[in-house]
């Protein structure tokens, strides 16, 4: 899964009509590059980050989705608003990657009607504030605990246990300690079922295990894509579609032997 930022060009006056063409232009790259599908998301949910209006959020990914219309990979949209959903359900996304795993019950009924796929993550408190003090008693079993319920919910809304993907949210609430015993045993949530997608890209875990700053991270994202692959994971999102290709090939060329 490469991931299609789409964020407002703050050099560019032409405003909306700059970032939507260089959010398609990249998509495009990744496709050729040999992504699978493609993560359309209009409001950053890093650590920190400030949450973006309704209007300002679909004015951002509505056009790119359209945009992609045609493609020849799935699009899926990265979005907690039902509101987002619905229009790029309308637009013809295949797939609702949302971080709040459709806790919001209209959320829930717009993906159950929209007869799209969905990604249920896990995440302690928001991006706001979910880095300051991440806690649990036991990570994995509390994560599995909360995707266990998730699929139940989706399941009991009318979402077919054949659309639905499931993911830790590595970084969502989650010390440097958490993630890493959530990338050691995911072969633990592998067991709930349905396949799990891990987002590791670029992320500071990553930067507190090898020093690096966010622009220099790729070997670190290829090692860790490579390991939550070996680790039961079927979808990974990543930046960087060319160099984690790649680094696929080997991992399937010794697994056909
Ligand atoms: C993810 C994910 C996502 N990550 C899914 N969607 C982001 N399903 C956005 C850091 O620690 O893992 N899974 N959508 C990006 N969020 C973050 C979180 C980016 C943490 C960076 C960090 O650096």
């Amino acid at each position: 899964m490469g991931i299609v930022n789409v964020t407002p060009d703050s050099f560019s006056d032409g405003g909306r009509h700059a970032s939507t063409a260089a959010a398609i232009a990249h998509a495009h790259k990744l496709i050729e590059e040999g992504a699978d599908m493609l993560d359309i998301g209009g409001e950053s949910t890093r650590p920190g980050a400030q949450p973006v209006g309704i209007r300002e959020e679909l004015g951002r990914v509505l056009p790119v989705i359209e945009g992609l219309r045609g493609a020849p990979v799935p699009i899926s949209v990265d979005t907690c608003k039902r509101e987002v959903m619905q229009a790029a359900i309308s637009a013809g996304v295949q797939m609702v990657n949302d971080i709040n795993s459709l806790q919001d019950a209209s959320a829930m009924r717009a993906v159950a009607a929209g007869n799209v796929a969905v990604c249920l993550m896990h995440k302690q408190g928001t991006p706001q504030t979910m880095q300051q003090q991440p806690h649990y008693q036991d990570v994995v079993a509390e994560v599995g605990e909360f995707l266990r319920g998730r699929i139940v919910a989706a399941e009991a809304a009318g979402i077919a246990r054949s659309r639905i993907v499931i993911d830790p949210g590595f970084g969502f609430g989650k010390t440097l300690e958490h993630n890493l015993a959530l990338l050691r045993e995911l072969k633990k949530l592998a067991g709930l079922g349905v396949p799990l997608l891990a987002g590791l890209s670029r992320k500071s875990m990553l930067g507190a295990l090898t020093g690096q700053d966010v622009g220099h991270r790729l070997p670190a994202s290829l090692a860790a894509a490579l390991i939550a692959l070996q680790r039961g994971a079927s979808i990974v999102r990543v930046h960087d579609v060319r160099e984690t290709v790649d680094a696929l090939k080997i991992w399937n060329a010794v697994n056909e032997e």
